[in-house]
């Protein structure tokens, strides 16, 4: 067993993995960004090195840091949890020719699932059902036409080295293949550094349902029950439950004796998980994530284990504790996720700060993983998360109930959060009645305190309306809205609720200088809507500019995020150059109107 574990990673999956690691009598090295020095799981942890930065790019995602910091406090295992270098091949092996162990799977079955046309072929070579796809990239629209008349549409244009849906286009016929094909490749080329994209028939009508796998290194693999996780927005998971409602025991068999075929194909060891449509009693693989997944605890709490020290376990070398698949499931399982986003109209506009109060009522079978506690700071710098509240019972309505009770009496105040929308799906009848899809969220679900709901777009497909602009946060996608005829793209503030929307008005002239960085109240501002560096800027002074012109893109954790203009008018002030590290809110121009400067 390990003497010392290095865990690469913050908020609750460092702490979670930090609790094992003190229960198994494994001593821990936090790491942490200059932001994130008072964090929790700094403050859980029996050492803690500082990485220094506050982006990811300086910390977390700082792989020579990362190893430096294990060498130097002698660890002999690194924990990479989920999200940051989980699922980096390079540094999976870089731990291993370190000398030290790598808390996860070969570099090699990383690599392999991480490019997902190459995983659909070790799914297909396992005789694991494929939804009809490309067996490579796709490099024009001809393609398109060529993978709609042969197999029909819709169509969904996928990064090949994405994954999570990131970055997902959909094709409904020919007409929109050029415009979908071109948007998909830039956005995979912002998100991932790579442009290339593949096909699949787009299934609108099936649920998502991922199997737990664990493979020990003594030939053991086995899958540990499934959940259903069909509940999300625009990729952004917000409930999960295990087991997955209303599967037949045939199809819950067939797909986990799929998914370990899929582990055994890769030589995985560790937790893994594989992902499936499920459809008319079909189902279909989609990806594999070599990784612990956030929605973890609800497989552990119907399966009575800790698989953070099953993962541990294994990489040491010990065998798993559970030697069989399928064990049968006790009661039902519901997570929440708690992000600090404020869901009002289904935009989820980040709404960092700090949490004045966070009180989760301690109720039978109530769980609640966090990163934080009162006093704590959601910083805008990393994932929202602020924790998952699990509920279990002995079964789903009950389940459901629990946490709508649960939630009435958690408070958490400071920062918006994701609760609202929890709230809202656990009460639709839909949800109770398992009438749902991956669709459903995005179509069915009034959102509460919604000003903007009834504008609400059905289709995810459709939803790039001129009204609403969207930027990646994170690896996040989120959708700001346009107001008025000028625009400030701010951050969203605790506590100013109906008024924390900052309207801008039009100068009567031209604007006047002096009103600073973060005043994104400046009339006829264009702000950033993040931290970020600029790395391009498309206008100069004096041009002229249409609504939704590019007027400069900024790059947040390796993402692209364009800045557009809301409104037409004349570039009056040129606030930012190529290269600037700019704060949320930072003014980058500012506008003026046409007719007032053109006189
Ligand atoms: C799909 C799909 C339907 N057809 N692929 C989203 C997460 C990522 N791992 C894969 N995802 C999907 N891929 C095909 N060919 C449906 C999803 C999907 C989804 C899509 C839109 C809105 C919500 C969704 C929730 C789960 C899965």
């Amino acid at each position: 067993m390990f003497s010392k574990v290095l865990v690469a990673n913050r908020g609750e999956i460092a702490v979670r993995v930090i609790r094992t690691c003190a229960e198994l009598g494994i001593a821990t090295v936090a790491v942490h960004s200059d932001a994130d020095r008072k964090a929790m799981h700094v403050r859980v942890a029996d050492e803690a090195v500082a990485l220094g930065g506050d982006l990811p790019a300086e910390s977390y995602l700082d792989a020579d840091k990362i190893l430096k910091a294990a060498a130097d406090t002698g660890a002999d295992a690194v924990h990479p949890g989920y999200g940051f270098l989980a699922e980096n091949a390079d540094f999976a092996r870089a731990v291993d020719e370190a000398g030290m162990t790598f808390i996860g799977p070969p570099a090699d079955a990383i690599a392999a699932m991480g490019e997902k046309v190459a995983a659909r072929r070790v799914a297909e070579e396992a005789e694991v059902p494929c939804v009809p796809g490309t067996r490579g990239a796709v490099e024009s629209a001809e393609e398109i036409l060529d993978f709609g008349a042969a197999h029909g549409y819709p169509i969904a244009v996928k990064a090949s080295y994405g994954g999570g849906g990131h970055g997902m286009r959909l094709v409904h016929n020919p007409e929109q293949a050029h415009d979908a094909l071109t948007a998909a490749r830039r956005e995979a080329q912002a998100a991932f550094g790579r442009p290339d994209v593949y096909l699949e028939r787009y299934l609108a009508h099936a649920r998502h349902v991922e199997v737990q796998i664990f493979a020990d290194r003594h030939g053991t693999v086995v899958w540990l029950g499934d959940r259903d996780c069909s509940v999300q927005r625009r990729h952004q998971k917000l409930i999960e439950e295990s087991p997955a409602p209303e599967l037949s025991p045939r199809l819950r068999r067939a797909m986990g004796e799929a998914a370990v075929r899929v582990a055994r194909a890769v030589g995985y060891l560790g937790a893994g998980t594989v992902e499936f449509l499920v459809e008319d009693d079909r189902f279909y693989f989609l990806e594999m994530n070599t990784r612990i997944q956030v929605e973890h605890p609800v497989t552990e709490q119907v399966l009575g284990l800790d698989l953070v020290a099953e993962q541990i376990r294994v990489a040491a070398g010990e065998p798993l504790t559970v030697q069989e698949s399928g064990p049968a499931p006790r009661g039902h399982a519901i997570e929440c996720r708690v992000n600090a986003e404020d869901p009002a109209g289904g935009l989820f506009l980040p709404s960092p700060g700090v949490i004045t109060r966070l009180t989760v009522p301690h109720r039978p079978g109530v769980r609640f993983d966090t990163g934080y506690e009162a006093g704590d700071e959601v910083l805008p710098y990393y994932d929202s998360m602020i924790g998952k509240l699990i509920v279990w019972a002995p079964d789903r309505d009950t389940a459901i109930r629990r946490m709508l009770a649960t939630l009435e009496e958690v408070r958490i105040e400071g920062v918006a959060t994701t609760l609202p929308a929890s709230r809202a799906v656990l009460s639709h009848p839909d949800f109770q009645a398992v009438r749902f899809t991956t669709r459903w969220l995005e179509s069915a679900v009034d959102l509460p305190q919604a000003p903007e709901a009834a504008g609400e777009a059905a289709d995810a497909a459709e939803e790039e309306t001129a009204r609403r602009d969207e930027v990646w946060v994170g690896g996040r996608r989120y959708v700001i809205p346009y107001f008025g005829t000028a625009q400030s793209v701010g951050a969203s503030r605790p506590g100013e609720s109906e008024g924390r929307r900052r309207r801008s008005t039009w100068t009567r002239g031209p604007a006047r200088r002096g009103a600073g960085a973060g005043s994104s109240a400046a009339p006829g501002a264009v702000t950033s809507p993040m931290q970020g560096t600029v790395v391009s800027v498309a206008v100069s002074e004096g041009d002229t500019v249409s609504a939704g012109d590019v007027l400069f893109v900024v790059e947040a954790m390796k993402m692209e995020n364009p800045v557009r203009a809301t409104a037409a008018g004349v570039v009056t002030e040129l606030r930012a150059a190529v290269g600037d590290v700019v704060a949320a809110g930072t003014v980058l121009a500012v506008l003026g109107r046409t007719e007032e400067v053109s006189r």
